[in-house]
């Protein structure tokens, strides 16, 4: 069986790590899972260490010393699970936005997958409790990214996505800059132009009921201003026969 690593990365989500462990245990057992932690304040290490104390084989916590970023801190987490050769890894947020329940759908298609999408932008996918704005921005932001990189992903921005060990390792992982929500437009457009076959399956995306946002406005800047750039990034390179895709429909139950 492919072992697989789920990454989380953490900045004070205390009040949500309980409830996202019980959601990954239930539903992805066999998985191992990393938090990386930019030394959150509110006691989210207490909460990670209480279920690394009762899974000492399968819940890990990389720490850093300071909110160095979501970019950098999926880095330091893709680079770790390589090292350990992880076959599939899945990241997704701490703030219960991503069900758990995605889980299995996302381990199964990873069996033949290079790259799968969780996607809140094809038939079945969606949004909840977002303000209008929320959802203005993000799916702009998708648009954007599509129309600006010219390749056909629905979801760009979203943050729930797996990736078989083999397309992170030919990725080269120093050369991501993006750090804010942009990274996640940044790591499937190098994928997918480097030949990933990718397919995305539709999860329901839920507003954080707890805890603090990280969204800013700056973040939204530095996206439509670093699309630019990774299109130039990128038109320097041959890009890769777009084999194999499935962008816009949703992934047949296996
Ligand atoms: N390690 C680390 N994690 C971060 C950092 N910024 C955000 N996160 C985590 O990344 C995930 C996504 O961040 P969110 O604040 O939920 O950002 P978002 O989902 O884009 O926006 P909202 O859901 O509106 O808050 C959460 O698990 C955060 O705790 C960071 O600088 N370092
Ligand atoms: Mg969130």
């Amino acid at each position: 069986m492919k072992s697989t690593l789920i990454i989380v990365p953490t900045y004070n989500e205390c009040d949500n790590i309980s409830l996202l462990m019980d959601g990954i245990l239930a539903e992805a057992p066999q998985c191992s899972v990393l938090f990386i932690d930019d030394n959150s304040t509110d006691g989210t290490r207490d909460e990670i260490q209480r279920f690394m104390r009762a899974h000492p084989d399968r819940v890990f916590m990389e720490k850093r010393p300071g909110k160095l970023g979501l970019g950098t801190a999926y880095i330091h987490g893709f680079k770790w699970a390589l090292r350990r050769n992880f076959d599939h890894i899945i990241q997704m947020d701490a703030d219960l936005s991503h069900d758990p329940k995605y889980l299995p759908v996302m381990m199964s298609q990873l069996e033949s997958k290079p790259l799968v999408i969780g996607s809140r932008y094809v038939s079945g996918g969606g949004t909840r409790n977002w303000s209008a704005i929320r959802k203005l921005i993000s799916r702009f932001g998708s648009i954007y990214a599509r129309l600006i990189l010219g390749l056909p992903v629905n979801d760009f921005t979203g943050g729930f996505n797996g990736w078989q060990a083999a397309t992170l390792r030919s990725l080269p992982l120093d050369d991501v800059k993006s750090n804010g929500y942009v990274f996640q437009i940044e790591m499937k457009a190098r994928a997918i132009r480097a030949g990933a076959a990718f397919v995305e399956v539709p999860i329901i995306f839920v507003d954080r009921q707890v805890g603090q946002s990280k969204m800013s406005s700056g973040i939204v800047y530095e996206a439509m201003w670093r699309v630019l750039t990774l299109r130039q990034t990128l038109a320097a390179k041959k890009p890769a026969a777009l084999s194999d895709r499935h962008a816009g429909r949703p992934a047949s139950p296996q």
